[in-house]
């Protein structure tokens, strides 16, 4: 065969590859993008590269059509995404992010579901103050996006301080070890113009990458640790994950799991999301060593040619859980154990006050949507400001959007408990069962990839839901419901009991069936619903429930019984079984 046959035969590598290898470990023309005044954006290749440092260029959608009308460029602005091992984080540095929020971004700090936190409506003359500014308060924004490991989740379990100090050790661990060597960070945000060293979170390191090389990932990793029976993290939905078998109150060692993910594309069923597979079990110091050879795998195996097939679910899903275990023990030099099982009992949090075995409390408030902001009736952001200024303890973001006050000694406790009440946090997770399982992503209008509303729209669509509920004596009944504003997954919907996922505007796919525990894939039960059919289709859904369900049956096992829809047994059968009526 002739070379120029040969090269023609092989697939394409997927654009970001070449931006990726062109780019000098990450610095492309982004700090030249950062200096020229005649546009609010970044070149589109930049772009790509912006997201290794935690930010994405994003555009106010609401007004995109008036300025289009008046010919200016959109309104340009960036999303920062400050990366929290564990999500655990000082008063200090809330009170940082608190201010930041209003001296460089749009008044609203986002707490995510994985456990960070988001600025948005950055304009670019501020941007390197505002990257400084969180590098000054010991957080950074590095790896927070882009084709590499991403924030490490760790199940925030207020329960138990001892547990919960080793996993949070791992998961620093497994986030330190995978972080990107590059000084491309440093250099392009922390140093002043006459090129003098800010203060740095950590040294930087020599000019390679000895883990990812200079193309990276072919797409994002997702790591989680959890502590059962708590499946807060949804360690499912994640690339890798490493969930504690615990031992006479010990953390002996992990069960490593691999290749969960969310994302697919409306109508396109060769994407599909997918529950992780058990892989194996290693001992607490072999842990950084285990993710560092799954990552590498997926490194040299995972699709580079096409973006939405490159997840390490589809290189497991191609090649087989048994190849993948052989290709990990083989760089590791050794054979992972047998995976030992778990059990997990929820994947929400568990709202309120709980006691520690060293005497501390921990509070965990229902945050909506994770969107910390100040409304008339409501400034909770004042209200966690005051606290902040009081509390010694530290504050943990939880991967459902929530947070927890956490270590709070008892001499702080009334002074808090004081501080909810005059700011009426203390009633936030007064709320229906429905309400507070609840999640959404950001969508519009900042998420570019937005079909429909998500955040704007669920809190009201709860509230008609509610009322059918209360009729029916099932308001407590705790039922999760997550809505995305496009198929990609971002809150995760593809596991809650009921998920609404945006095809366009006012339009909804509703799925059902999902595992309570986050253990089980939904499935589609009705394609492209327009708002206001929702309620009349939940209706005679919530009472059968009500009237047929067997002692303690969860709502996502009931829809299956009840023959509303097939249960997903696998991730590549999730688009099975759907009849469009
Ligand atoms: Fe996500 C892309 C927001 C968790 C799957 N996600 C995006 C972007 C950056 C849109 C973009 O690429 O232009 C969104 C920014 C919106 C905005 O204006 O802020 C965005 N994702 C979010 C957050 C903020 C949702 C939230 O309301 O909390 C979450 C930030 C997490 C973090 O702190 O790191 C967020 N995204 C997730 C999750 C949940 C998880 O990881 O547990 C998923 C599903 C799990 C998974 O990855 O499989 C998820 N986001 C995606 C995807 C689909 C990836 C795929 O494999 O198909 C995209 C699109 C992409 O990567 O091309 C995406
Ligand atoms: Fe944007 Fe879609 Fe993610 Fe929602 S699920 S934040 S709409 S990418």
């Amino acid at each position: 065969m002739s070379f120029q046959k040969e090269n023609e035969d092989k697939p394409k590598l997927a654009k970001n590859e070449t931006i990726k290898e062109a780019s000098n470990l990450l610095r492309g023309t982004i700090a030249e993008g950062l200096l020229d005044e005649s546009t609010g954006a970044l070149t589109s290749d930049d772009t790509q590269l912006t997201k290794f440092h935690g930010i994405y260029q994003q555009d106010d959608r609401d007004i995109r059509r008036e300025r289009r009308k008046a010919k200016l460029e959109p309104a340009y602005s960036f999303m920062t995404r400050v990366r929290l091992p564990g999500g655990v984080c000082t008063p200090q540095q809330w009170l940082d992010m608190d201010a930041f929020c209003t001296d460089y971004a749009n008044g609203t700090l986002k707490l995510t579901t994985r456990q960070a936190f988001q600025l948005h409506g950055i304009i670019k003359k501020n941007l390197k103050l505002t990257i400084r500014k969180i590098n000054d308060s010991l957080m950074d924004t590095v790896a927070a996006c882009g084709d590499v490991n991403r924030n490490v989740l760790c199940n925030p379990n207020p329960y138990q301080s001892i547990l919960h100090a080793e996993a949070l050790e791992i998961a620093r661990a497994i986030s330190d070890h995978l972080t990107p060597a590059t000084r491309a960070y440093h250099e392009i945000w922390l140093e002043d113009e006459n090129g003098e060293k800010q203060k740095i979170t950590e040294a930087p390191e020599p000019e390679f990458e000895p883990i990812y090389g200079k193309t990276y990932l072919p797409r994002k990793l997702k790591t989680a640790v959890a502590l059962p029976p708590c499946n807060d993290v949804d360690i499912f939905a994640s690339d890798l994950g490493f969930v504690a078998v615990i031992e006479d109150d010990k953390i002996v060692g992990y069960t490593v799991t691999v290749g969960g993910g969310m994302g697919m594309s409306h109508g396109q069923v060769k994407t599909f999301p997918r529950l992780a597979d058990a892989l194996g079990f290693c001992t607490p110091d072999k842990v950084t060593d285990v993710a560092e050879k799954i990552v590498t795998t997926q490194r040299d195996y995972g699709d580079r040619t096409d973006r939405k097939h490159a997840r390490l679910k589809y290189t497991i899903e191609d090649r087989g859980l048994e190849w993948f275990r052989g290709e990990v023990e083989s760089r590791l030099g050794y054979s992972l154990d047998e995976p030992r099982p778990f059990k997990f009992d929820h994947n929400g949090d568990r709202y309120g006050w709980v006691d520690d075995e060293n005497g501390n409390s921990h509070l965990t408030l229902f945050i909506q949507n994770g969107c910390v902001v100040d409304t008339d009736d409501f400034p909770i952001r004042t209200g966690l400001r005051e606290i902040a200024k009081v509390h010694d303890g530290d504050f943990r973001l939880t991967a459902n959007q929530n947070l927890i006050i956490a270590n709070v000694s008892s001499a702080k406790r009334t002074e808090i408990n004081n501080l909810l009440l005059k700011y009426k946090i203390d009633e936030c997770y007064d709320q229906s069962g429905l309400r507070l399982n609840s999640m959404a992503c950001v969508a519009l209008p900042t998420c570019g990839l937005a079909l429909a509303e998500s955040q704007r729209y669920l809190p009201d669509l709860i509230e008609e839901l509610e009322a059918v509920l209360e009729e029916l004596g099932l308001e407590k009944e705790p039922i999760t419901i997550r809505m995305t504003g496009c198929p990609n997954g971002c809150a995760r919907p593809y596991i809650a009991e009921i998920a609404f996922v945006g095809r366009a505007p006012g339009k909804y796919n509703i799925y059902l069936g999902g595992g309570f525990t986050g253990d089980r894939l939904n499935k589609l039960y009705k394609a492209a619903v327009k708002q206001e059919e929702i309620l009349g289709i939940f209706r005679p859904i919530f009472e059968r429930y009500a009237r047929e369900r067997t002692e303690g049956e969860r709502f996502g096992d009931f829809v299956i019984r009840a023959g509303y829809v097939a249960e997903t047994r696998l991730g590549r059968e999730f688009h099975d079984d759907f009849k469009e009526d």
